[in-house]
């Protein structure tokens, strides 16, 4: 099969054709996938339905795969795979439910963030559950100049933070959602205040800040672009905390204006691969009575300089 490339919009991304993810990749088709994740930064590969043993060997044709930094949710059989779901059976989650609801790239908290994920439609919610984009060099080349003065050798302080169901990625959900987005908060709530304080809220309290370049050369291109969040940076180096915030705030929101953003539509059988580099991402409100199943794995990344 020959392998074909067709941008998915006009702000970045490609779909990629010709792949069968089932079938052990030729080093030439490995190459060319690594070379369309740092060309396009967001690449889909439609219509795969690979067994978890079957993603795992495809997945390693971009690196080194990382297991999630928290185990709760890893697949017994395949541990390198990280379920994200909404599906509970019999009261208990299939996965994690509620996470990356905020403009982020992966895994900023820890000394080596991820490179590359892979994330697989397993069950796509019949409305909602859409995962968004933006391209973090032309958020970082289209700043203001003394925003540019501002950030230019500063590094930013990032911190886990457990952020369940925090909305702040998509601002579109309607007035049914914000609803049921607050009661899906207000019952986390309960659940932490009454049982056992779940991993992710023990690993908040407990893992080190790191501090990365907010502008960061991309290891592969050597581009420069933005690396921040609003939701896991807690302030500036050596910056005043409140003007450090308030720099945040700006920035992320000059990033993340409407014009700049993807919204990718999920298919059952769609993998998508993302440069954490040169993009960050969000996921959206699914309603609880759709079921949506996805499949994460990581990519090892070295420190960002
Ligand atoms: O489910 C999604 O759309 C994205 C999830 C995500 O960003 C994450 O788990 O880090
Ligand atoms: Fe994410």
């Amino acid at each position: 099969m020959t392998m074909t490339i067709t941008p998915i919009s006009n702000i970045m991304g490609a779909e990629v054709g010709g792949i069968d993810v089932t079938h052990p990749l030729d080093e030439k088709t490995s190459q060319d996938l690594r070379d369309a994740v740092f060309e396009h930064q967001v690449i889909v590969v439609r219509g795969q339905h690979p067994t978890p043993q079957q993603y795992v060997d495809f997945a390693k044709a971009f690196g080194e795969l990382e297991p999630f930094f928290l185990s709760n949710y890893n697949l017994a059989e395949q541990p390198e795979i990280y379920v994200l779901s909404n599906k509970r059976v019999d009261g208990k989650p299939v996965g994690r439910d509620g996470a990356g609801t905020h403009w982020h790239s992966e895994s900023t908290f820890l000394d080596n963030p991820s490179a590359i994920t892979l994330l697989h439609a397993v069950e796509v919610p019949e409305e909602g559950g859409d995962t968004l984009f933006i391209d973090t060099y032309s958020a970082y080349e289209d700043l203001p100049d003394h925003i540019k003065q501002r950030i230019d050798g500063k590094r930013a302080i990032h911190r886990y933070q457990k952020k369940e169901f925090v909305f702040s990625g998509d601002h579109s959900p309607d007035a049914d959602e914000r609803t049921q987005i607050a009661d899906l908060q207000l019952l986390r709530e309960v659940e932490a205040y009454v049982g056992p304080a779940s991993p992710t809220a023990r690993a908040g309290e407990i893992m080190p800040a790191q501090l990365h370049p907010i502008v960061r050369t991309n290891p592969v291109t050597g581009r420069k672009a933005l690396f921040l969040n609003e939701e896991m940076t807690v302030g500036i180096d050596g910056v005043d905390q409140e003007e450090g915030s308030e720099l945040l705030h700006e920035v992320c929101r000059l990033a993340t204006t409407p014009d700049r953003i993807l919204r990718f539509q999920w298919r059952p059988g769609d993998i998508v691969i993302w440069d954490n580099a040169s993009t960050s991402h969000t996921a959206t409100y699914t309603d609880p009575r759709y079921p949506r199943l996805m499949y994460r794995l990581t990519i090892e990344g070295d420190r960002p300089y």
